[in-house]
C-alpha cells in the first residue's frame, strides 16, 4: 500500500530513467541497438533495479501507464540514434498489465508515430508469464502487433514451462536465451547442449536469436562457432545511462 504510493510519487517526480545495454553482431561486434531497462533513482535508497520494485509495479493499473512512459521514452531515444546507426532497434520490455490494459495497441501505434520509427525499429520483449495466457485477447493482440511489423521477443527463452508449445502457436520474430545457459556454456556440456538446441529451434522457426548475459570472449567463440546472431550482456556493455551510451556506442556529430 504504501509501497504503492511512493511508486506513483517516484514516477511523476521524474524519478525513473531508462538505462540502456547494447546489443552487438556475434561476427562483427557491431551495434544493432540496445535494450531499454527501467531505474529508479531513489532519493534516499540511491539507484534501483526493477527486482526490487517489479512485483509491486507489475499488477497494478499505473503499470501501463509507466510502460506507456518506457515505450515513448525508448522510442524517441531509439528515433536519435538511429540517424547515426543505421537500422538501429529498441528492445523494450513489457508488463503484464499492459496486456489487460486494453490499449497496448494503440500505446504502440502513437509512439511509433510519434517517434517517426518504422514498426521494426521497436521489439518488445514478451516473458513466458504473459504468453501463458492463452486467451484469446492476448493471442489475437500478439498476433496483430507482429502485423504490424513490430518485433516480439521471447525473453529469458529455456527457463519456464511448456516453451515448445508455446513456439507453434505465437508469432514470435526472435528467442533470447537467458542468461543462466550462458554462466557456464564452455564447460558444462548439458548448458552447451540447451544453447544450441534453441539455435536449431530458432533456424527450424526462422527466428532470429540472441544470448544474453554475455561476459567474455570464450562464450563469444562457442556462439559465433554455433551461429548465434547476436549478442548482449557485460562484455559489451552494462545497462547505462543514455548519454553514456550515446557517447560509448553512438557516433555523434
Ligand atoms: O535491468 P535488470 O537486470 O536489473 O532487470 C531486472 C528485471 O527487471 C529483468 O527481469 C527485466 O526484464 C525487468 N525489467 C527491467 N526493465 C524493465 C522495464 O522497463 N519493463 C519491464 N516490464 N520489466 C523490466
Ligand atoms: O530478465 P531480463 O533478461 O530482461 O534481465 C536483464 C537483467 O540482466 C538486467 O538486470 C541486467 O542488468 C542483467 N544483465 C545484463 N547483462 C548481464 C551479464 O552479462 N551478466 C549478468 N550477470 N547479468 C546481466
Ligand atoms: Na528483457
Ligand atoms: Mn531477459
Amino acid at each position: 500500500r504504501a509501497f504503492e504510493e511512493e511508486l506513483r510519487r517516484a514516477f511523476e517526480n521524474g524519478e525513473f530513467e531508462l538505462y540502456y545495454q547494447p546489443q552487438v553482431l556475434t561476427s562483427r561486434g557491431q551495434l544493432m541497438g540496445a535494450e531499454a531497462l527501467l531505474r529508479w533513482n531513489h532519493p534516499q535508497r540511491g539507484l534501483l533495479t526493477p527486482v526490487s520494485f517489479l512485483d509491486v509495479l507489475s499488477h497494478k493499473p499505473s503499470a501501463a501507464e509507466v510502460g506507456e512512459w518506457i515505450l515513448n521514452t525508448a522510442l524517441r531515444q531509439a528515433a536519435e540514434w538511429r540517424v547515426a546507426v543505421p537500422g538501429f532497434r529498441m528492445g523494450v520490455n513489457l508488463f503484464e498489465a499492459q496486456f489487460r490494459s486494453g490499449r497496448l495497441m494503440s500505446t504502440v501505434r502513437r509512439a511509433l508515430a510519434e517517434s517517426g520509427l518504422p514498426p521494426d525499429a521497436l521489439e518488445l520483449e514478451i516473458v513466458e508469464t504473459i504468453l501463458l495466457q492463452t486467451d484469446p485477447a492476448t493471442i489475437r493482440l500478439l498476433h496483430d502487433l507482429r502485423a504490424l511489423g513490430v518485433g516480439l521477443a521471447f525473453d529469458d527463452y529455456g527457463t519456464g514451462f511448456a516453451s515448445l508449445s508455446l513456439l507453434k502457436r505465437y508469432p514470435v520474430s526472435r528467442l533470447k536465451i537467458d542468461r543462466s545457459f550462458l554462466r557456464n556454456v564452455n564447460d558444462a556440456p548439458r548448458d552447451a547442449a540447451i544453447v544450441k538446441a534453441v539455435l536449431f529451434l530458432g533456424r527450424a522457426f526462422g527466428m532470429s536469436v540472441i544470448a544474453e548475459g554475455v561476459e567474455d570472449e570464450r562464450q563469444m567463440a562457442f556462439l559465433r562457432e554455433n551461429g548465434c546472431d547476436e549478442a548482449q550482456g557485460y562484455l559489451f556493455g552494462r545497462p547505462m545511462p543514455a548519454r553514456e551510451f550515446a557517447a560509448r556506442f553512438i557516433l555523434c556529430d
